[in-house]
């Protein structure tokens, strides 16, 4: 048999928290042959709720869950962490300005980025789904200078999903039909979702749907304010599908993408397509050998051009905020 995953989640008493633990106590997060150990961490407050969600997972028997350690101190929830979902973070609330809420995150993301350097196997990898996910990615990463900075990426697979969803019941064609989607920039209403290179039915996506008025007024909107959709229609943010997103999201990273088709990752820049080294941004990647790789040489028109270049403007800034805070 394998040697046990440990697997630490964030944020564990949180709405996402419970739609995740249990997937990944099944086997869905690194495939159905890899026990798991989970490490639980919450704040103090969440604790208590933790606690209950753990008596819920021993509930279920899972033939692969090994243990659940609980905790409110990172330096005890990364230790020997192979995989870390970092998901609770603090919200907006209501009069809070952007400079706030990014001092807020720093105050969460970069001790826990020290935690991780300090405790986590040599193997870690990281994922950041909780707000703004790109920028506390980039924290954690900069207190983060002993694990490779490829280690930490950002959640956009659910804004992938929701992109393949939306071109599937434009086209009619099922999402198994659609390859090659992208979700560039940040994720945050400036992501931009390009069907430029994306594949329908092997035919490509932006001549199939052969409406550029379509991509600008209604698809890239969609898909960018689906998030407010979900909690207006649900009273509630998304948290299954942003689950399940994250599950995709590692699933791929250690399992690799299929061949000839790749998906959409919040990864370090090396540059390419002119977004600046070192930020966080969503890229086309594929994976192999459990390393994400950004897609290279693709044409990128103007149509994208511009909204690849705002999206990754709102990301200089977001450094910018962070850098002058102090917290990278
Ligand atoms: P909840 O408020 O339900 O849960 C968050 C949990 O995190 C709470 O239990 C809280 O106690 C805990 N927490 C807070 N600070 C912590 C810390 N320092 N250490 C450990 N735990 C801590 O939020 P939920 O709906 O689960 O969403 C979690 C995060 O995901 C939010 O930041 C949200 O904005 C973000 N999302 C990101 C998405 C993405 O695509 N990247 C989509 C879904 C979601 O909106």
């Amino acid at each position: 048999t394998r040697t046990p995953v440990t697997v630490t989640v964030t944020g564990a008493a949180g709405q996402i928290g419970y739609a995740l633990l249990f997937r990944i106590a099944s086997g869905q997060l690194l495939g159905a042959d890899v026990p798991v150990t989970l490490r639980l961490l919450e704040i103090p407050q969440g604790l208590k709720a933790a606690e209950g969600t753990a008596m819920e997972l021993d509930d279920c028997a899972f033939p692969l869950l090994q243990g659940i350690d609980i905790s409110d101190d990172p330096n005890v929830a990364f230790d020997g962490a192979n995989v870390a979902l970092l998901v609770g973070a603090r919200p907006r609330t209501k009069g809070m300005e952007r400079g706030d809420l990014l001092e807020a995150n720093g105050g969460i993301f970069k001790p826990q980025g020290k935690a991780i350097n300090d405790h986590a196997a040599d193997d870690i990898k990281v994922l950041v789904v909780g707000n703004p996910a790109n920028t506390n990615a980039l924290i954690a990463q900069a207190a983060a200078p002993d694990v490779p900075a490829e280690r930490f990426t950002a959640m956009t697979r659910l804004d992938h999903n929701r992109a393949l969803s939306q071109l599937s019941k434009k086209t009619g064609a099922p999402v198994s039909e659609i390859k090659k989607l992208t979700i560039w920039g940040n994720h945050s209403a400036t992501q931009y979702p390009d069907v430029f290179h994306a594949e329908v039915a092997g035919k490509n996506a932006a001549e199939v749907v052969n409406d550029e008025q379509w991509l600008a007024d209604t698809f890239i909107p969609t898909v960018a304010k689906r998030g407010a959709a979900i909690i207006e229609a649900r009273g509630a943010s998304s948290a299954a599908s942003a689950a399940n997103a994250a599950i995709d999201h590692v699933y791929t990273w250690v399992n690799g993408t299929a061949a000839g088709d790749w998906t959409s990752a919040g990864v370090v820049s090396d540059g390419s397509y002119g977004v600046p080294q070192g930020l966080i941004s969503s890229f086309p990647v594929t994976a192999k050998d459990g390393k994400f790789e950004i897609v290279q040489g693709l044409d990128v028109n103007e149509f994208s051009r511009t909204r690849i270049d705002a999206s990754v403007k709102e990301l200089e800034e977001e450094r910018e905020a962070v850098r002058n805070l102090g917290l990278i």
